[in-house]
């Protein structure tokens, strides 16, 4: 089963705004618009594992008329983690500079997408390889969760910066501008495939010596579609992050 993608003609382009997709068909129209009309000079690839609900071929059709719109449909594979290395790895081979990643159902507002950019570039310091949109610094807040989600969400935190020691205060989000040149400095042994992605680059990329700096967003629980982040996933993410660690401390 082969892949499916939008056309090869893309412009060049220095930010390219990625996002994974499994079945998200009632917000992928809004989010496409909402993300192009950021800034006329930024671009769009949106990476679906071919959803039963049809996500990535609407998505596909879009594209037809839409030339800042790029869109890959993985077939034969699922995963997060895997998605959204497959679209770093397009963003470098096509020549940006830039990839700013977000998830696909709202809870990240496009709004919010030239504020991280901004953060690359402090006054007089060090640039920054990667912004985190972070709801747990102040000012960053999480709106409509229930009370397990922010149990979770708190102890992959504390996880990630007491076991795993990258200081990091929300490492599991998915909303983060990321200067493609780190992933030629970073490990690249395999990633977690999984949610449990997001963690894993973190770590090789405060291990590289990258410099990650968080600002504040807010973060709204989905109105359309329903989460991924089910019992198999989740239990799927404490593997990996388990396995993570065990590299980390016995480097295997
Ligand atoms: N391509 C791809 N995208 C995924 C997969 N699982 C989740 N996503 C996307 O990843 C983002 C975050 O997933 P979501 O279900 O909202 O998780 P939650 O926010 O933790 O509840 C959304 O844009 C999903 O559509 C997957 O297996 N493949
Ligand atoms: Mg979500």
């Amino acid at each position: 089963m082969s892949d499916l993608h939008s056309r090869d003609d893309w412009p060049a382009g220095r930010v390219l705004v990625q996002a994974a997709t499994y079945n998200e068909r009632d917000n992928i129209a809004p989010l496409i618009e909402s993300v192009l009309a950021v800034s006329p000079d930024i671009q769009f690839l949106v990476i679906d594992d071919d959803s039963p609900d049809g996500t990535g071929r609407f998505a596909l059709e879009l594209a037809d008329r839409e030339p800042r719109l790029h869109v890959l449909v993985r077939r034969g594979r699922r995963g997060l983690g895997g998605a959204i290395l497959e679209g770093f790895r397009i963003a470098k081979r096509r020549g940006f500079e830039v990839s700013v990643n977000m998830d696909a159902d709202f809870s990240h507002d496009p709004a919010d997408i030239p504020r991280l950019l901004a953060a690359m570039h402090p006054a007089g310091g060090r640039p920054v390889d990667v912004v985190i949109g972070s709801r747990r610094v102040p000012g960053g807040r999480t709106v409509g969760w229930p009370l397990s989600r922010h149990v979770a969400s708190r102890l992959v935190g504390y996880f990630t910066r007491w076991v795993l020691r990258v200081p990091v205060r929300d490492p599991s989000g998915g909303f983060r501008a990321i200067r493609l040149d780190v992933l030629g400095r970073i490990d690249d042994r395999p990633f977690a495939e999984g949610y449990a992605f997001q963690e894993d680059f973190l770590l090789r990329v405060h291990r590289a010596g990258g410099r990650i700096f968080e600002i504040p967003i807010t973060f709204s629980d989905r109105t359309r579609g329903s989460s991924k982040a089910d019992f198999a996933e989740t239990r799927r993410s404490i593997g990996e992050l388990m396995r993570i660690a065990r590299r980390t401390w016995w480097g295997r």
